[in-house]
């Protein structure tokens, strides 16, 4: 067993590593920025290092200074979380060299999805379901074009370097081809350093299915079935949950067996996510990218299938065999995650600031991930997640009911949250019969503003719908219309439909 583990993150996840080592007995090391000397994080572990000033680039994302600190403190195992340094491979290479074990994939794997174009003709090596489209990069507008009359339009342009979401355009009349086209190649030069870019076939209003998958180092690959992330704003998921409502039995064992090969061919070491796009009219599955990490909704697996994600990654670093086959995985009832972010519910801009009162929801089947405590004064330099809450039911029903009944007893003032939000969307027609697509928070605008449904003063509205018809401006509807025509004047200020 590792003696002392270096945990090179903070917030939640910082602590649900925490957690995992000291059940197992291992020491733990938390490094922070000089934003998060008050942090939950550092209060938890058995040592705590400062890594420099609050901006991430300075501290969190310093491979170089983690290091030093790893080094220094003598760990012989670090965990890097998701985000931040996760998948970064010349850090993981850094910490192998230093005589460290990086708790995640190897540099290989990661870079063997680290490029979509390459990642998709693996999958296609490995007969894993890809949308059709170009074999290859397309480097010319021509070359566009000819695309485009084999496959049809609509089609959407990725470049090869980006991921969730950056670095898209759809194509849906062949007037925009060539602004698109040329859009999507300089935000590839400019976000990733790499111009290159493909084309597929857009599939409108998909769902996203995703499949967890666990690989040890003697080529024992396993997967823990699916978590469906449809609730979801600018690519930032809102709501999980396992088993998805939309997927059958059959698909579920296929998408499973799926991930299995694409994790074999790539010699998958630890946690991944395959990640699909789900067409739920003809339950049709695409791969679209592998997550190298552990992701921020790995919970709902852990409470359906009844592991601990984070200790297996442990005894996966350790060279030890999977703690479980195939065979003895399955999926028991139904768990929902909700994520709790400090964020105005108008504008959706980060709401940072001092927590005044904080008691998380209780009782039996609910578990929190949270790093949120009264007192604490949340940083604006960070991810604006501050918990998590994760429900389990015999059925889908009881977890909703739980979830609602967890939120109504969640107490959290001083800074403004998407609690109001997440209640609207767990009582949602869309949401209740499970029907619901990465297109539903769109195009249930009123989903997007809880508080609107009270009487705001009238500044407030009218900012909100400058906003919203701002961020619309694009999408040619009348989304941006509909917020103006659902309001009625009562005295200075503005009712609201509902
Ligand atoms: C697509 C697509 C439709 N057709 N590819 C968005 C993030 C990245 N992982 C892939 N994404 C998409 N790729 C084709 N050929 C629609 C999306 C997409 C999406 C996918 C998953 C979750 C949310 C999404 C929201 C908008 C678009």
């Amino acid at each position: 067993m590792f003696k002392k583990v270096l945990v090179a993150n903070r917030g939640e996840i910082a602590i649900r590593v925490t957690r995992a080592c000291r059940e197992l007995g291992i020491l733990t090391v938390a490094v922070f920025s000089d934003a998060d000397r008050d942090s939950l994080h550092v209060f938890l572990a058995d040592e705590a290092y400062n890594i420099g000033p609050a901006p991430s680039t300075e501290s969190y994302l310093r491979a170089d200074k983690i290091l030093e600190v790893a080094i220094k403190a003598g760990v012989d195992a670090v965990h890097p979380g998701y985000g931040f340094l996760s998948e970064n491979t010349h850090f993981a290479r850094s910490c192998k060299a230093a005589g460290i074990v990086f708790i995640g994939p190897t540099p290989e794997n990661i870079e063997a999805m680290g490029d979509k174009l390459s990642a998709k003709a693996l999958m296609r090596n490995a007969k894993v379901p890809t949308v059709p489209g170009s074999p290859g990069p397309v480097e010319t507008v021509e070359e566009a074009r000819v695309i485009c009359k084999e496959i049809g339009l609509p089609i959407i342009i990725k470049a090869s370097a980006g991921g969730g979401g950056k670095g898209m355009r759809v194509v849906r009349h062949d007037s925009e081809l060539e602004s698109a086209f040329r859009a999507c190649r300089s935000e590839g030069l400019n976000y990733f350093k790499d111009s290159t870019v493909y084309i597929e076939k857009f599939v409108s209003d998909p769902k996203h299915i995703e499949i967890q998958v666990f690989g040890d180092t003697h080529g024992n690959t396993v997967h823990l079935f699916e978590r469906e992330c449809s609730v979801q704003r600018r690519h930032q998921k809102i709501i999980e949950e396992s088993p998805s409502p939309s997927v059958p039995n059959d698909v579920r064992l296929k998408m499973g067996e799926c991930s299995v090969r694409a994790a074999k061919q790539i010699g998958y070491v630890g946690a991944g996510t395959i990640e699909f796009i789900f067409d739920n009219s003809t339950k049709e599955f695409y791969f679209m990218e592998m997550n190298t990490r552990l992701q921020v909704e790995h919970p709902i697996t852990e409470i359906v299938t009844g592991t601990d994600l984070v200790k297996e990654q442990i005894f996966v670093a350790l060279g030890r065999k999977l703690s479980f086959r195939q065979e003895d995985l399955k999926q028991k009832g139904h768990a929902i995650e909700v994520r709790i972010c400090a964020e105005d519910p108008v504008t959706y801009q980060p709401s940072p600031g001092l927590i005044r009162a904080c008691r998380h929801p209780q009782g039996p089947f609910v578990r929190v991930d949270s790093y949120a405590y009264p007192g604490y004064e949340v940083p604006i330099y960070y991810d604006p997640m501050i918990a998590k809450v994760i429900t389990w039911g015999e059925t889908r029903q009881e977890a909703i009911a739980r979830m609602e009944r967890s939120l109504s007893e969640f107490i959290l003032s001083g800074i403004r949250s998407n609690i109001a939000l997440h209640k609207t969307i767990l009582k949602h027609p869309k949401f209740l019969d499970g029907s619901y697509t990465t297109q539903f928070l769109e195009k249930n605008f009123e989903l997007m503003e809880p508080e609107m449904f009270k009487e705001v003063p009238e500044h407030v509205f009218l900012i909100a719908a400058a906003i919203t018809a701002f961020n619309d401006r694009k999408s040619k509807d009348v989304r941006s219309l509909n917020v103006v025509s659902n309001w009625k004047r009562v005295g200075r200020k503005i009712q609201l439909r509902m």
